[in-house]
């Protein structure tokens, strides 16, 4: 029984460390691997291209807290998130930045002040700005709390909308919820239900003059909608971390417009710390029989 870990190389001396504390065997890149019936699991952000010569192989770790990466897994093979507090914390504190950056015009300002331009505009209190989390799952939950200690008038929406720390609204009731959104943060996991969903019409359903904060994955978003949207003032701003394709373009329209700001999907970094703890925890699961963490559904995709 051993764990196969294929992810960055940086990492490696202290998933070794930690594996070898708890006296659970851990293989360090393919290449590494003599037997491959010996192999467990695998921890990964991509896993090896040929999963079939892993005969024994009963899980797949992402490394990361999304799955909608990794291929399709042989029948059998258990799929894990990564679940880290690290991960979900770093991501709130985007999304927070994010949001108080739009709230607080800062893409305006830092035109002007481009420009060498002293101008005030009116500020708004955080109470008057409505807040629509799409997503509301560990991060938003978590993005949900803070926002709303900070002032925000904050609504979440769910797949099942069921009772959250926010008032929440079912994915049925989209419509609605869009409405009452002056700033859409979106932080779904991208499955075949929500690719594209930050469209023509959902863009167009957000109050005029909405703000989009985006740190889900690169493929929830329409780009050419955000464009449009952008140029009719139905869009004021948006701040993104994650795009389609990653890395985007040095030639791409987003890096020139000053209402749009982006970040190289660096809201979180998974601590290797955590992921090595997470990844012991699958072991430990398999060894035990018992119910493995951060457990994917392979039909919901999430
Ligand atoms: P969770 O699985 O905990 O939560 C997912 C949430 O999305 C749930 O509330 C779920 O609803 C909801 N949801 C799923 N499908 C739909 C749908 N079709 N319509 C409406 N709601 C839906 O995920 P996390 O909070 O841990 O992570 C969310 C995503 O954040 C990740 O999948 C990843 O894409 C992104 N991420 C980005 C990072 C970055 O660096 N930019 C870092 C980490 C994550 P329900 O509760 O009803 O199931
Ligand atoms: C993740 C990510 O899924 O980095 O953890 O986006």
């Amino acid at each position: 029984m051993a764990l196969l870990f294929t992810s960055t190389p940086d990492r490696r001396p202290v998933w070794q460390s930690l594996f070898e504390a708890e006296g659970i065997p851990i293989i360090s890149g393919e290449d590494a691997v003599t037997d491959p019936a010996e192999v467990t699991a695998i921890a990964c952000w991509v896993p090896p291209a040929d999963l079939s010569r892993y005969s024994n192989l009963r899980a797949v770790i992402s490394v990361g807290a999304g799955v909608d990466h990794l291929p399709p897994l042989p029948a059998g093979v258990a799929l894990s998130r990564t679940l880290a507090p690290g991960i979900e914390a770093m991501v709130r504190d985007w999304v927070v930045m994010a949001t108080l950056t739009l709230h607080r015009d800062l893409p305006r300002y830092l035109e002007q002040g481009r420009a060498g331009t002293w101008q005030s505009h009116p500020v708004a209190l955080a109470g008057s700005r409505r807040v629509g989390i799409l997503g509301m799952g560990r991060i938003g939950t978590l993005a949900a709390l803070s926002l709303q200690a900070l002032g925000f008038d904050v609504a979440g929406l769910s797949r099942s909308g069921v009772d959250g720390a926010v008032p929440m609204f079912a994915a049925s009731d989209m419509e609605r919820f869009l409405a009452r959104s002056d700033l859409l943060i979106c932080l779904l996991p991208l499955t075949p239900e929500t690719r594209g969903i930050l469209n023509v019409k959902t863009l167009s359903a957000l109050p005029r003059g909405a703000c989009l904060v985006h740190a889900g994955r690169g493929a929830h978003l329409d780009t050419v909608a955000l464009r449009d949207a952008l140029k009719s003032g139905q869009i004021s701003a948006a701040m993104l971390d994650v795009t389609n394709p990653e890395p985007l373009p040095a030639d791409h329209w987003m890096w020139q417009d000053p209402r749009v700001i982006v970040t190289p999907h660096v809201a979180a970094q998974t601590d290797a710390t955590e992921g090595a703890r997470h990844a012991l925890s699958v072991m430990r699961a398999l060894r035990d029989g018992t119910q493995v963490p951060g457990l994917v559904d392979p039909v919901r995709g999430y």
